[in-house]
């Protein structure tokens, strides 16, 4: 029987367990990456395992979301996350650099190579033909401090293309249309996995763009293979030396699949408040006041260069605030050098820095009741700063043209730029510390005021009885759990300051009824927890008193976050019992240490004298790890991965 891509490179990878979906395996893992704004959590929890150093072949510590210096805060944790990086023999890219994913791809990707990092959008490596996981902050330091990483074996999902694209129809509408298909949670326990003729005519960073967003599927992550168009890239960031040619068995078997014809694509647009609300653009005439061009998603030179051509000699609309974040310091310069930046200069945008920016609410929050088109893969009520803000999702080129005639515009109709890919893309060096030598390097981190411990759990009680203090709906995101903006980022590494937060998008009291509940149980729908990987989001509801979430379905990442601090990510077995359980009923789980592991778990509602069945499927080192009260108080039992 053929093999897939994916099962390929894992397989090639596999350290225990078997390959078959729904099983825990253990996986080598080449690379890491992190991020500032879950990166202070991670190599703090990477200091207390104590390694000498990283145990990866790279790991690389990207600054890049929190770049507003408005109090110490933020220049604390990246100056802890600098002297974390020495200390152990890790990377450090400066502010300025880039955005961690474009950065990643463009010096240090391999195709074949396994990449886990701390930011759910790290399958955008997957562009490159690797097999790129984003995970809890927790699991990226096991990654670097023992070289391994435990998933659920997941599913494969071919996705063949044909055809190519029409002019002005961007990668970003492709993934716009499989999210159209499948939802937010249509991706949960597969690998996209894209296979056909049509995937010659797409660019690598059209491939990443359309990886990237395969997390607002759900995915576990997203793939291409490697082929003559990766060697090309290679080439051209000089590094053809990392080339590997990759793909799928012919006769390859894969447990879903559909087919997109890339001709018959149109642009696409999601509007608010989720990816999955996709739309036609149609001339509604939907006045626009912001449009923001970058994040991982759409910040490639090629993207970069088609909104330079399209600005070119026009105006921004008078109404509109446009403003444009290259993917990385490199393609800055490229565009600085080639006159790109002064179209757009001239044509009325406001560039900002190579940075995350306005899609984690760093600044730019639209007005009050205003619509801003993004290039982004978010669009989340409340993400952009501005509660009552309508984002619409975009390609570069629909906003392009958008920003100009100032409305919701269809871009087919308008001239396509033709963009020639230079040889060479060339680099900039100087945003990298690299590491030293062994004996040279730092004995300990540097740790400002804002950095405070983290909350770690105890082991396991035999009995728990607790109240729902909040029961929540369907595809509660990490952003509501654990809010991100301006304000709260600085302090990604103070838990007490962001626990006043959790919930605030949807009830203003939930740290008030965790304290006076002294804990207790939430209830939610499908797909808790989807979007960020953002550990916080597992670690604030610790640090309250939280000992289980009680919900229909889990999104992949929070529900290995939750398991990694402790607390129990349990299913309903029917779903119907979501509507029997109400906020401040008292729920109690008895004998937990006899019957955790082996399988369901009855529950008691001790005010209605009512039991429901509870599923809590987990793998053994999942039972191990509950017991223990969360990984960092398991991680001493943890061996390497090298073989
Ligand atoms: C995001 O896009 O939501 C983030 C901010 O990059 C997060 C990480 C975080 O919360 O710090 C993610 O995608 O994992
Ligand atoms: Fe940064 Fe936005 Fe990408 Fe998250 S999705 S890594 S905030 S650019």
């Amino acid at each position: 029987m053929g093999k897939t891509l994916a099962y390929k490179i894992l397989e090639s990878h596999l350290l225990e367990g078997n390959l078959k979906p729904g099983e825990e395996i253990k996986v080598k893992v080449n690379q890491t990456l992190t991020q500032d704004s879950t990166g202070t959590m991670a190599y703090l929890q990477l200091e207390a395992m104590e390694p000498e150093e990283v145990q990866t072949d790279l790991s690389v510590a990207y600054i890049d979301h929190n770049m507003l210096q408005s109090g110490f805060e933020n220049a604390d944790d990246h100056a802890f996350i600098a002297s974390a990086a020495e200390k152990y023999g890790i990377i450090f890219s400066k502010p300025g650099g880039g955005i961690c994913h474009q950065v990643h791809l463009e010096r240090f990707g391999i195709p074949g190579t396994i990449l886990i990092g701390s930011d759910s959008h790290t399958p955008t490596g997957g562009g490159l033909g690797a097999i790129a996981i984003g995970a809890g902050g927790l699991d990226v330091a096991v990654g670097m401090a023992r070289g391994i990483y435990y998933l659920t074996t997941p599913k494969v999902f071919q996705v063949e293309l044909t055809g190519s694209l029409p002019p002005m129809v961007n990668a970003k509408d492709v993934i716009l249309e499989v999210l159209r298909r499948l939802t937010v949670k249509g991706g949960v326990g597969y690998i996209m996995e894209y296979t056909g003729e049509g995937v010659k005519n797409l660019s690598v960073t059209d491939r990443a763009t359309i990886c990237n967003m395969g997390a607002e599927l759900g995915a576990t992550t997203s793939i291409f293979p490697s082929d003559e168009i990766t060697r090309k890239y290679l080439k051209r960031q000089g590094r053809e030396k990392d080339y590997l040619p990759l793909s799928p068995d012919a006769d390859a078997i894969y447990d879903n699949s559909i087919s997109i014809d890339l001709n018959t694509l149109t642009p696409l647009t999601a509007g608010p408040h989720s990816p999955d609300n996709v739309l036609e653009i149609k001339d509604e005439k939907i006045k626009v006041d912001q449009v923001a061009i970058g994040s991982c998603t759409n910040s490639s030179y090629g993207d970069m260069m088609k909104v330079a051509e399209i600005l070119k000699g026009k105006q921004v609309h008078p109404d509109v605030s446009l403003v444009i974040s290259p993917g990385s310091a490199n393609i800055l310069r490229q565009l600085s050098e080639n006159g790109a930046l002064s179209q757009m200069i001239l044509s009325g945008a406001r560039i900002l820095e190579s940075a995350c920016g306005p899609c984690i609410g760093m600044g730019q929050a639209p007005k009050s009741e205003g619509v801003s088109l993004r290039t982004f893969n978010r669009n989340f009520k409340g993400r952009s700063g501005t509660k009552d803000a309508k984002v619409y999702l975009v390609s570069p080129e629909t906003a392009a043209v958008s920003a100009i005639t100032g409305y919701l515009t269809d871009p087919s109709t308008w001239s396509a730029p033709v963009i020639e890919e230079p040889d060479s893309y060339g680099k900039v060096d100087h945003y990298f510390v690299y590491p030293k030598e062994k004996d040279k390097r730092r004995k300990t981190t540097m740790m400002g005021p804002n950095i405070k411990p983290f909350p770690l759990n105890t082991a396991l009680p035999n009995t728990i009885e607790k109240k729902i203090i909040f029961k929540a709906g369907d595809n509660i995101t990490t952003d509501d759990i654990v809010p991100s903006n301006a304000k709260l980022l600085p302090y990604r590494s103070n838990i007490p300051h962001l626990a006043s937060f959790a919930f605030t998008t949807l009830i203003d009291d939930f740290e008030q009824r965790a304290k006076e509940n002294h804990g207790g149980f939430i209830v939610g729908g499908e797909n808790y927890g989807q979007g960020s990987s953002r550990e916080h989001a597992a670690l604030v509801p610790l640090y309250l008193g939280i000992v289980g979430v009680i919900a229909k379905s889990f999104a992949r990442i929070h529900r290995s976050n939750l398991i990694n601090t402790g607390i129990l990510p349990l299913v309903f077995k029917n779903k119907e019992d979501y509507e029997k359980l109400e906020e401040g009923d008292l729920l109690r789980l008895d004998n937990l240490k006899e019957t955790i592991g082996q399988g369901d778990l009855r529950l008691k509602v001790v005010n209605k004298d009512i039991d429901i069945l509870l599923e809590l499927t987990l793998s053994p080192r999942e039972e191990a790890v509950l017991r223990e009260g969360g990984y960092l108080n398991y991680s001493k039992h943890l061996d390497g991965g090298k073989k």
